[in-house]
């Protein structure tokens, strides 16, 4: 039989089905989301838990005239497929592909881009109140998980349209998930609605026994009002009640024709509405639903029929474990030691802790500023908190960072995973800003480990050196080096020389973080070619002579090798200082080995040369003129 999913072109095609070919639709657009993601990877489990939320929102609201928001995106695949990207669906996350997540950029469908959390309801209020301003017709849906409501952006959001009381509908898919299961207070007020469902049907049978007992009409009225008044304790809905929203719910999320009636229903309410829908992440795929830790959240290439990983060589322990086995051991030798993570137990590691030390190991939900402020009130009373969050999310708590522990200089330590890019999670999830962000703020020791040594060390640095500290480290396996039985702190502002000696005594490598194994690399090679030559491959404008901290290396006299995935902080002030400059290109997704591969782009996004300055005609024959020693020296420079 030829598939539904095939006529859909567009959200209009959509409309043109009958209610009663939906749940088909639904299932031809889940085998489409499970293929492609075996081959890709991706949000699997999100993905094909929102399926029939997504076409009944489709079915009956108008996009792009009215805006559909997603809240992280991750779960959004079968709205790429309904909205005219089914033929490249299977091109997604990979380089030149579709993104991952919905940006504007891909299609006028993409109300909103997005990748981070907790955003949906703040951006869907805007353009509620955009368009009131500018006259303009159309409603406007923010769709969210649960796990999204932990992060106290979506309360501000919720505040503000309770308090404006605008046409909003928020629709929240409550599977109960964040990655693992969802955590805090709200989680447990949410699980409410089981009460509330039994509730409802109880009320439904003292309503048919009261209709034939012989009442007066301000008996059943009172009555009435005795019944909703119980029905706000058991319920979930008193919350966002009291927050001004008219509460539906809870509904089931995977009867698509029942979702059409209910949006049906609530799209001719006035003023902010929240439709409680229940999910089961991982829906309809057996692997991904028995999967208790994360419910297939997020999966690499896999088997469809098992749903086994499908891996070509053995992993090699990542950075990732290689940390969370150092903090362990870190918290076993000191008390002080606690673990912080904001909604990440497993993408950190901080399982391993949680496990071992459930009393000192904390999951605040989706809520990296509250992560940051806590851990500096652990840190007034003498703890030593280590928070673990991956470099693009601790973008959020910015000012947690410098208000709440550097200017106190409070010994709070950051632990920052995915530094660089991280691949086919696209730009929102690139850890490329964490340096330019962190240098330049007081009292805040940064550092960036050359291999999973080092970082171990610099962890054992941070918790010793008793003020804040952040350390970043790569996706991806380490270096295969050999770990000290006890890492010990590392000396503090002193860069290391990591290989002294060679054809050139005026060649000096810099590098930080992973890069210096490519900049060993690339010394070399350096030192093969002047030696092959019998002349200088590289001349530099001035002769340098590296002190052992890295000083005194002259600012021309030397090859730099940046952090790998790292941006350039602004222009210093003073060159061309004011003058309007061209913003930096964010990194798209692709694989991590081909963004690894392209050449490095400069400010303007321009591709860097190829080959070294020095190559250049011209400074090749005058140094040949004069030859210099014979010495490549690698400098690694630790801040
Ligand atoms: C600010 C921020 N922190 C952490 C994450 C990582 N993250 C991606 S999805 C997710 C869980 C989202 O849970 P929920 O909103 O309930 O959606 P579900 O996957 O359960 O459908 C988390 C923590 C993120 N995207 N943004």
């Amino acid at each position: 039989m030829p598939r539904l999913l095939d006529r859909i072109e567009s959200p209009l095609d959509l409309k043109r089905l009958k209610p009663e070919d939906l749940p088909r639709l639904c299932e031809e657009i889940r085998e489409e989301i499970i293929a492609t993601c075996a081959k890709n990877g991706g949000h699997l489990g999100s993905s094909l838990g929102a399926v029939e939320l997504i076409v009944a929102l489709h079915y009956v609201y108008t996009s792009p005239l009215d805006r559909l928001v997603f809240d992280v995106g991750h779960q959004a695949y079968a709205h790429k497929l309904l909205t005219g990207r089914r033929d490249r669906f299977r091109t997604i996350r990979t380089e030149g592909g579709l993104a991952g997540f919905p940006e504007r950029h891909e299609s006028e469908h993409d109300a909103f881009g997005v990748g981070h959390a907790s955003t949906a309801v703040s951006a869907a209020l805007g353009m509620v109140e955009g368009r009131r301003l500018r006259g303009e017709a159309g409603k406007v849906v923010a769709l969210m998980g649960d796990g999204a409501l932990t992060g106290g952006l979506s309360f501000e959001g919720l505040n503000q349209a309770g308090y404006l009381k605008r046409d909003l509908l928020v629709v929240l898919n409550d599977n109960e998930m964040s990655i693992s299961p969802n955590v805090g207070a709200l989680s447990e007020w949410l699980t409410k609605k089981f009460a509330s469902r039994t509730f409802d049907h109880w009320r439904r049978t003292a309503k048919d026994i009261l209709r034939q007992l012989p009442r007066g009409p301000a008996a059943i009225e009172a009555i009435r009002h005795a019944i909703n008044a119980t029905k706000a304790l058991v319920s979930p809905g008193i919350l966002f009640e009291g927050l001004g929203f008219r509460y539906v719910g809870p509904v089931d999320g995977h009867d698509v024709q029942g979702l059409v009636e209910t949006f049906h229903e609530v799209a001719l309410c006035d003023g902010p509405v929240l439709v409680h829908a229940m999910t089961t992440k991982g829906k309809g795929y057996h692997p991904a639903e028995s999967d208790l830790a994360t419910r297939g959240h997020g999966l690499s290439f896999f088997d469809v029929a098992t749903g086994k990983p499908i891996s070509k060589k053995p992993p090699a322990k990542s950075y990732t474990d290689l940390f969370a086995e150092a903090l362990c051991d870190a918290m076993e030798r000191d008390e002080r030691i606690v673990a912080i993570t904001a909604a990440m137990l497993e993408g950190t590691g901080l399982i391993k802790a949680k496990q071992r030390f459930p009393d000192r190991t904390y999951d605040v939900g989706i809520a990296e500023p509250h992560a940051v402020t806590f851990a500096a009130g652990l840190a007034c009373e003498g703890l030593r908190p280590v928070v673990a969050i991956y470099s693009t999310f601790l973008q959020r708590a910015y000012d947690q960072i410098i208000h709440d522990v550097a200017l106190q200089g409070l010994p709070v330590t950051f632990a920052l995973d995915r530094g660089g890019l991280v691949g086919a999670d696209g730009k929102t999830h690139q850890g490329a800003f964490d340096l330019s962000y962190l240098r330049c703020v007081p009292n805040l020791l940064v550092m960036a480990p050359a291999d999973e040594n080092e970082m171990r060390r610099m962890l054992a640095t941070a918790v010793e050196h008793g003020g804040p500290a952040a350390f970043r480290f790569p996706r991806g396996s380490g270096q295969g080096v050999q770990l000290d039985a006890i890492p010990r702190p590392l000396e503090i502002g002193k860069a290391r020389v990591v290989r002294d000696g060679g054809p050139r005594p005026d060649v000096v490598v810099l590098a930080a973080g992973t890069a210096v194994h490519a900049a060993i690399a690339a010394a070399d090679a350096l030192a093969a070619r002047e030696a092959a030559r019998r002349r200088p491959v590289l001349r530099p404008r001035r002769r340098v002579r590296p002190g052992r901290d890295g000083r005194g290396v002259g600012a021309r006299g030397r090859l730099r090798l940046g952090v790998p995935g790292g941006v350039r902080a602004a222009r210093p002030p003073g060159r061309g200082a004011g003058a309007p400059t061209r913003p930096a290109r964010p990194v798209h997704h692709a694989w991590r080995r081909e963004q690894a591969a392209r050449p490095a782009r400069d400010r303007r996004g321009r591709r860097r040369r190829g080959r070294p300055r020095a190559r250049r005609r011209g400074v090749r024959r005058r140094a040949r003129r004069r030859p210099a020693r014979r010495r490549v020296s690698v400098v690694r420079s630790r801040q």
